[in-house]
């Protein structure tokens, strides 16, 4: 298979852009990975449609039928190139220590010449792409430039929907405005290094050399050998988490891995709020959820990453980085996510789908009756009750933002919107209740700090494991992850009763029978009402050892279908299973040695000593 690249009209760009370090730079990295070409991107729709072109003749994509899924395309992924990959991602900070115990660290000198040996001649036969891209709506205060140099269309083109790309962006940049470098490539040069040739194959990757590695301290991302999500997009979880975050740390702000929502209640007041669960634990659901509480309206400004900046009047003004949605396919229907099925229905990439015989993507539950047949994931025919999914679990949908039915108007105003509220949560079948509520600022950081969580098909690795995931971050903190919190508190000072307030949530409590006890979903607006109603002071609470949970009659549960032994299941705080665990949080925080802030020391003394009184 030729790569069509040779029938494109590629961009010589340099004209585009004034920024004499940004040239050089593209310059050096062409010299280094030897393209065939390198095509400067503009950002246009014609240029996106080329891209999907490129994909369809190369093999990589197909169109979905036209009349089903417009403008769609299905790609299918090596299996070796599937999800994050966490033990192949490195902080290389200057020191081991600055990377802290939770992060795999690498010299940076040794790990870039480790990569140049892997990206010198690496795009032989290919494009390189140069994808100049705005997190956050271009030209506002919280927003970052970056410029990705890739060897991959369906990075492009995701890039287009997942940023804002183009010339806009370089206007911003300016001769000497800064920019984070994101290079990548996926590793598969179509010339090796002992001159011979090879055919594209439809996903190239390296995927048994795969490196995704960060410089905080010069702001670079060096990202080889995969395609495929946040290992291949570099403005996300590279840029938008793991570069942000160390950047929020010097400047005073918080990059977070927290979708942001708007809820309106029946009288029409508005309150945001933030939300960090870990990948694949509910984000997008709970932004874009249809509440079954009769009045109240939920809308979405964004449901993957947020930035947070204090605004004049004290308050944190969050925005969202991104343009678009990367989500995860299976579970996805009409019955859980309604306004994320309306967001797919054209202008999509579909990632790892069951391809369905009328041309159109399936997924585990997205409806009731499976297709009769259809081509799986792996390319292979697939019948209902074969034992593979038609899907991989980590099967993804790239959807522009703009086509959430309910996007929120304000959703890419440049200040941001003010925060009133801030949730952790986890995926956790035990212990912790339906919803709970930090005393303070500080104690809500040590809740996020101590956030267990069973492990998502987000990454690699093995599935249901629980572990600690401190506030969603475990694998997106670009530092040092005590210092992380110490940062969280040192924000929390700073806002003093500004702050927003905090909350556990966790949708995923199961019951003696293995079955989730709270229905989640839509119905998860009862705990963002009594969030909103806390904030007002209307609603009310108890005490208890962990926090403050819903008092009697507080939670609306106003036509749920929710047994009372299971409500008060979730709302039971377990003191022996809490005890139970302070060793473990012991453990989770000896890691940090004299990284520890003292004020997570301070809350787990005080959480013992409450569950000592309770017992
Ligand atoms: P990333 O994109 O990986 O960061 O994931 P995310 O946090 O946005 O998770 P998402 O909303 O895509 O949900 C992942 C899976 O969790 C879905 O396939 C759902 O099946 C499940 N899920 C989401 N919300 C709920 C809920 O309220 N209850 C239950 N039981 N499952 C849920
Ligand atoms: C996550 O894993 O949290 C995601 C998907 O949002 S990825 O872009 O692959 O990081
Ligand atoms: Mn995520």
């Amino acid at each position: 298979m030729e790569r069509a690249v040779t029938k494109m009209q590629l961009r010589d760009g340099k004209s585009m852009t004034k920024n004499q370090r940004l040239s050089k730079w593209v310059d050096e990295v062409a010299a280094m990975c030897q393209p065939d070409g390198v095509h400067w991107c503009d950002g246009s729709k014609e240029e996106y449609q080329q891209m999907l072109d490129v994909m369809v003749e190369g093999g990589t994509a197909r169109w979905l039928n036209n009349d089903k899924r417009p403008n769609s395309i299905i790609v299918r992924s090596d299996p070796a190139d599937v999800a994050r990959v966490e033990d192949r991602t490195f902080i290389c900070s200057r020191t081991k220590e600055e990377a802290g115990p939770t992060n795999n660290w690498a010299d940076p000198a040794e790990m870039k010449k480790t990569l140049k040996g892997f990206f010198s001649g690496a795009m032989k036969g290919r494009v390189l792409y140069v994808i100049p891209f705005s997190m956050g709506p271009v030209g506002s205060h919280i927003a970052q430039i970056g410029v990705q140099l890739t060897d991959s269309p369906y990075v492009v083109a995701n890039m287009h929907i997942m940023t804002r790309v183009g010339k806009r962006v370089l206007d911003v940049l300016g001769p000497d405005g800064a920019f984070v470098q994101c290079l990548h490539s996926v590793g598969y040069p179509l010339t090796l290094k002992d001159g011979s040739r090879r055919n594209d194959v439809p996903w190239p990757c390296d995927g048994s050399n795969k490196f995704i590695t960060h410089f905080p301290d010069t702001k670079e991302i060096w990202s080889y050998g995969s395609g495929y999500g946040g290992n291949a997009l570099l403005g996300k979880k590279c840029f938008a988490l793991r570069i942000a975050s160390a950047m929020a740390r010097d400047e005073g702000w918080l990059a977070e891995h927290m979708l942001i929502l708007k809820l309106t209640n029946p009288e029409g007041k508005s309150k945001y709020v933030c939300a960090a669960f870990p990948s694949a634990c509910g984000k997008t659901n709970l932004a874009m959820l249809e509440p079954t509480v009769p009045g109240w309206k939920v809308e979405t400004i964004g449901d993957d990453i947020s930035w947070m900046k204090f605004g004049k009047d004290g308050r944190l003004y969050a925005i969202n980085p991104e343009h678009g949605f990367f989500g995860v396919a299976p579970g996805t229907s009409m019955k859980s996510n309604p306004n994320a099925m309306r967001s797919l229905s054209k202008n999509c990439i579909f990632t790892n789908c069951g391809l369905t015989d009328d041309g159109d993507v399936w997924w585990e539950e997205m409806t009731d009756e499976p297709p009769k047949h259809l081509i799986d994931w792996h390319g292979k025919d697939w019948v209902p009750g074969k034992e593979a999914k038609a899907a991989h679990p980590n099967a993804r949908f790239t959807a522009p933002a703009s086509q959430c039915p309910v996007i929120a108007e304000e959703w890419e105003d440049p200040n941001g919107v003010p925060i009133s509220a801030i949730l952790f949560g986890g995926r956790r079948s035990t212990r912790t209740p339906l919803v709970n509520e930090a005393y303070t600022w500080q104690h809500g950081t040590f809740l996020g700090a101590i956030a267990g969580s069973e492990k998502t098909a987000a990454a690699a690795g093995k599935v249901g494991e629980l572990r600690f995931d401190p506030m969603a971050m475990l694998p997106f903190c670009g530092y040092n992850m005590g210092d992380y919190w110490q940062h969280f508190l040192n924000v929390g000072q700073k806002g003093g009763s500004a702050m927003p307030r905090i909350y556990f949530v966790n949708w995923f409590r199961k019951g003696a029978d293995g079955k989730f006890l709270w229905p989640g979903y839509g119905e998860n607006s009862r705990v963002l009402k009594w969030v909103f109603e806390r904030v007002d002071g209307k609603a009310a609470a108890v005490d208890t050892p962990i926090g403050r949970l819903p008092a009697p009659g507080s939670l609306d549960t106003n036509g749920l279908q929710v047994s009372e032994d299971a409500l008060k299941e979730l709302l039971h705080v377990d003191v022996a299973g809490w005890t139970e665990e302070l060793a473990a949080i012991r453990a989770h925080f000896a890691q940090f040695a004299d990284r520890l802030p003292k004020g997570m020391k301070e809350e787990l003394d005080s959480l013992e000593k409450r569950l000592a009184a309770a017992r």
